[in-house]
């Protein structure tokens, strides 16, 4: 089983559109307490409607045929807490919003890709589908997309992680088709379509964030209250490119130019010399992938320690992950 931290954030996130599901190879460690703390978010004072949506083990039960657009209160649940010892190849149970319709493809379109469906392979489509290898790495390391998943627009979503029933974020939803899926192709859950209708209201009022991540391409930056205890983070996508945010905590003496030489070395297929423990790095918290000029607010628990923030999506036209691209940041958050 690989351990790096760049190979299992990839084999979990990474866009495998066609066949190739991988071997994917993520485990979080046993019994993390601070996912089991984690359990006061609360934006339900701030009077958005509410999207309720239950995650089973094959599918989303909740989510309506049709919704007006506008800012959601987005509730995931889960019947019974998400295990602590999930398979390797297993990701916790999430729900993220993607729309095709800006990239003139219907939602079908898009189950299809996600699925190999049948059919020509589109353009820059993966080498499973036809495609064009990366040009670093091996093909677990890197996927090129079809270019018209650049111009879909993702809405981020919410990941309910180990020991919990749920979670919440607030995220927005402009007209449209849309597909409620887990930001993840190698998930055993069945999207859902919906559709988004109406003009979005131009009166909504932003939740009170105390730390805001900002995604661009290729960096992230983490501003604001960086001590232990539950926050409101705001993600807000200032890129071009899809981003989404992984966020694990790692050792207290971890740098960014250990991580970055980690990302470098897996993407050449030679070991690092100064190597990190990275079995010791630990998921704490996940933003699904959003488009550019949204933002989502999401509650946060944080420790005093290190932490590692890597966005791994594909780049446009090369499949390298973002992260191998400079889009990483390690932060500390003091006591
Ligand atoms: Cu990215």
């Amino acid at each position: 089983m690989k351990t790096d931290l760049l190979s299992r954030t990839i084999d979990r996130r990474q866009f495998v559109f066609g066949a190739a599901a991988g071997a994917a190879a993520f485990a979080f460690l046993p019994a993390p307490s601070i996912f089991a703390a984690a359990q006061g978010a609360d934006f339900s004072t701030l009077g958005y409607p509410e999207l309720k949506v239950n995650i089973t083990d094959t599918g989303y039960e909740g989510i309506p045929d049709s919704l007006p657009a506008g800012r959601y209160l987005l509730t995931a649940t889960t019947a019974t807490a998400v295990p602590t010892d999930m398979s390797p190849d297993q990701s916790p149970p999430a729900v993220a919003f993607v729309s095709p319709t800006p990239a003139g493809m219907s939602a079908n379109d898009f189950l299809q890709l996600v699925s190999g469906g049948g059919g020509a392979p589109p353009a820059g489509a993966t080498p499973e589908m036809g495609g064009t290898p990366p040009a670093g790495g091996d093909q677990g390391e890197g996927q090129q997309l079809p270019l018209s998943v650049y111009q879909m627009k993702f809405a981020g979503g919410t990941m309910i992680f180990p020991g919990m029933t749920s979670t919440q974020a607030v995220i927005d939803l402009t007209e449209g088709e849309w597909v409620a899926w887990s930001d993840d192709p190698t998930a055993p859950i069945t999207p859902v379509v919906f559709a988004v209708t109406g003009a979005f209201p131009a009166d909504v009022k932003d939740p009170e964030a105390d730390i805001t991540a900002t995604l661009i391409d290729f960096a992230i930056t983490m501003e604001g209250n960086l001590t232990a205890g539950t926050h409101t983070i705001k993600v807000q996508h200032h890129g071009a490119q899809p981003h989404f945010l992984d966020i694990e905590k790692g050792p207290d003496s971890m740098t960014k130019e250990e991580v970055e030489a980690s990302i470098a070395s897996q993407m050449s297929g030679t070991p690092a010399a100064n190597g990190m423990d990275e079995s010791a790095v630990q998921p704490v918290f996940y933003s699904p992938t959003q488009s550019i000029g949204t933002v989502t607010w999401h509650q946060i628990d944080l420790t005093a320690g290190t932490f590692v923030a890597a966005c791994y999506f594909p780049t446009a036209g090369t499949g390298v992950p973002h992260a191998a691209e400079g889009m990483v940041d390690v932060f500390k958050v003091t006591g």
